[in-house]
């Protein structure tokens, strides 16, 4: 029986456990990533690992999150990630360099080999044939000092794409199609595999939107194959020889499948709050706009910002739009101000942003009150632009850049024949702001530099056999990491601190939790299905730990966000009988009794006012020895 291009990879790197779905396997990581909201705390867990220097192949640190500089913080977690980077054998994107994932593509992403980064839309790297997963900090700490990663051995589906899209219409569409027919939910536990005739015809960059917003599944990550293209696209970037041919075997058995037929599908928006809440451009019709915002990991290659400089060449931006553009990366950037593309921007009014995330996790570009926002990103919760009322839709470029122009949403395929976007046969390379680290011999001499806003990991407490308290909060369906801990340019400069982050946790839903939480001491969150989808932020579980949560029950968790929790001593549970859910209610006294026992059994009864209520933990021993230990810290210093 023949494997999945996925299989092969995961067979290829598997240290610990079996080849069996569902079960949990261990990992070898070739390559890590981190990004400067995740990761002062990664390197504060990987410097209290007492390691000297990364195991792995290749370990980047990027600066790309935190880059407005409104007080001393976020200057000071770069300066700390630069120093402890060069200390400890890790490569050092400086700011001005790019998104991480954007960057890692173009300059170090290796077909056929194992990432993880501290940013849930790692699996970017999938569109060059890795396997790309996002994780917690705790994790990413582990895999860079040589330890094993953990994940379900996932179920693989089949994306078999057929035919070639149309003029106009874009891999985000391809992806939004995705998302309108499997939901949030719908990639939880599977790796998304992308085969077919109709991969040959998108780019490396079109495959990296593709794979890239496979995060918004849900799912542990999504791939394409490595060929000719993705050989096409390494010689350009000067790295030819990380080429390897890999594709699954013609008789591989996929768990399931479905058909893409790319020359049917048309320009599409994910409507608010949810990326999957897609609708045909068409379908929403010419809807007045206030903002559009161009740019993050997901849309922000050369060639999509060339659409974007091509549809505003010679045209203004309307005036009820305010339109800001941010190239991926340096190279991006760099490039489009040689070939004149950028000069087409700035003359048409469009407010050109360094290379960063930028808007799209809330660092400035705020929409006005109520304001329609057009972005090419990839998230669009409540609250996450930093304007509450503000309505965010997702598109492509194409879209986004038409929009701008006319003042309402358009549709871009009105537009007729396409002028082809060739990749240039060679990028401009300049990897002058990647920073090398010291030599092994020399990292005594490094100095690491931490300011006064970088405090160290919160306290952890082992897992206790009996619980007794209340419920502090309780939330509904698809609560996201944005709501348990927001981020924006306000929160992320505290993302170096956890007492102080901690007064933020939860506030989207509830003001006065952080408050309630500490007071109680002790307690639990209810929550509903898909709990903790969205980032990989592990603040959302410290956080919690700080304010004393001890386990959080609810229908259905996300992937990431369970994984911090057990990595922050948290348990996460769930109801056995989803119904159970609506016996519960804020404030109400629980009782979680012979905990330890529960655990191994795999289910374990509350008790709620004199009812019995039956809840399911199918931790993995491994899982329980990290609980008993109070988190993935303590256990890995305990190992
Ligand atoms: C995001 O897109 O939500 C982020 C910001 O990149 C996060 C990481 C973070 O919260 O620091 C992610 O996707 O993991
Ligand atoms: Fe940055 Fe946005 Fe991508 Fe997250 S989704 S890494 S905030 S560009």
């Amino acid at each position: 029986m023949g494997l999945t291009l996925t299989e092969k990879i995961l067979k290829a790197h598997i240290v610990d456990g079996e080849f069996k779905k569902g079960t949990e396997i261990g990992i070898r990581i070739d390559q890590t990533l981190t990004q400067d909201a995740t990761g002062t705390m990664a390197y504060l867990e990987f410097e209290a690992m007492g390691i000297p220097r990364v195991k792995t192949e290749r370990s980047v640190a990027y600066i790309d999150h935190n880059t407005l500089q409104n007080g001393f913080e976020n200057a000071d977690d770069h300066r700390f990630i630069g120093s402890i980077a060069k200390k400890h054998g890790i490569y050092f994107s400086r700011p001005g360099n790019g998104i991480c994932h954007q960057v890692h593509l173009e300059r170090f992403g290796v077909p056929g080999k194992t990432l993880i980064g501290s940013d849930s839309h790692t699996p970017t790297g999938g569109g060059l044939g890795m396997i790309a997963i996002g994780a917690g900090g705790l994790d990413v700490a582990v895999a860079m000092g040589g330890g094993a990663y953990y994940i379900t051995y996932p179920k693989v589906v089949k994306v078999e794409l057929v035919g070639s899209l149309r003029p106009w219409v874009a891999a985000k569409d391809v992806i939004l199609e995705v998302l309108r027919r499997l939901s949030v939910k719908g990639g939880v536990g599977k790796v998304m595999e992308y085969v077919g005739e109709g991969v040959k015809t998108l780019s490396v960059p079109e495959r990296a939107t593709i794979t890239n917003m496979g995060a918004e599944l849900g799912a542990t990550t999504s791939i394409f194959p490595s060929d000719e293209t993705t050989l096409e696209f390494l010689k350009a970037q000067g790295r030819e020889d990380a080429y390897t041919p890999l594709a699954a075997d013609a008789d591989a058995v996929y768990d399931e499948e479905i058909t893409i037929d790319l020359s049917t599908l048309a320009p599409m928006a994910a409507c608010p709050h949810s990326p999957d809440n897609v609708k045909s451009v068409t379908e929403l019709g010419q809807m007045n706009i206030d903002q559009v915002c161009i740019g993050s990991c997901t849309n922000s290659s050369l060639a999509d910002m060339m659409k974007v400089a091509h549809i505003l060449r010679g045209k203004t931006v309307a005036p009820n739009v305010s339109l800001s553009i941010a190239p991926g990366s340096k190279q991006v950037l760099n490039m489009l101000a040689e070939n004149g593309a950028l000069a087409d921007m700035i003359a048409a009014g469009a407010r050109v942003l360094e290379s960063a995330c930028g808007p799209c996790i809330g660092m400035g570009q705020s929409p006005n009150s109520g304001g329609i926002s057009l972005r090419t990103f990839n998230r669009n919760f409540l609250g996450r632009s930093g304007t509450k009322d503000a309505q965010v839709y997702l598109v492509s470029p194409e879209v986004a850049a038409l929009s701008a122009i006319n003042g309402y949403l358009s549709d871009p395929t009105t537009l007729g024949d396409m002028p082809e976007f060739k990749m240039p046969e060679k990028f401009l390379i300049n990897d002058n702001m990647i920073e090398l680290p010291a030599d092994e011999n020399d990292a005594d001499k490094v100095e690491i530099l931490r300011g006064p806003n970088i405090k160290p990991f919160p306290e952890t407490f082992p897992l206790e056999d009996n619980i007794s308290c209340k419920v502090s909060l309780k939330v509904e369906d698809n609560i996201t990491t944005d709501h348990i801990m927001p981020a924006g340019a306000k929160i992320l400069p505290l993302r170096s601190n956890i007492p102080e982050i901690s007064k933020h946790c939860f506030t989207v839903c509830d003001e006065n939790f952080p408050a309630r939480a500490k007071e109680l001491g002790k307690s639990v969150i209810i929550g509903g299905a898909n709990y903790g989808q969205g980032s990989s932020r592990e603040h959302a579980a410290l956080a919690p730990l700080y304010l004393g949560v001890k386990a959080v029950i609810t229908k259905s968790f996300a992937r990431i966000h369970a994984a911090n929790l057990i990595n922050a001593g948290i348990m996460p549970l769930t109801f056995v009988n989803p119904d159970d859910y609506d016996k519960v209610k804020e404030g109400d006294d629980i009782c979680l009794e012979n905990v330890f026992d529960a655990v191994e059994k795999g289910e374990m009864r509350m008790t709620v006012g004199g009812e019995k209520i039956a809840l399911a933990c199918a931790f993995t021993e491994r899982q329980i020895d990290i609980l008993k230990a109070g988190g993935l810290l303590p256990y890995t210093k305990q190992n």
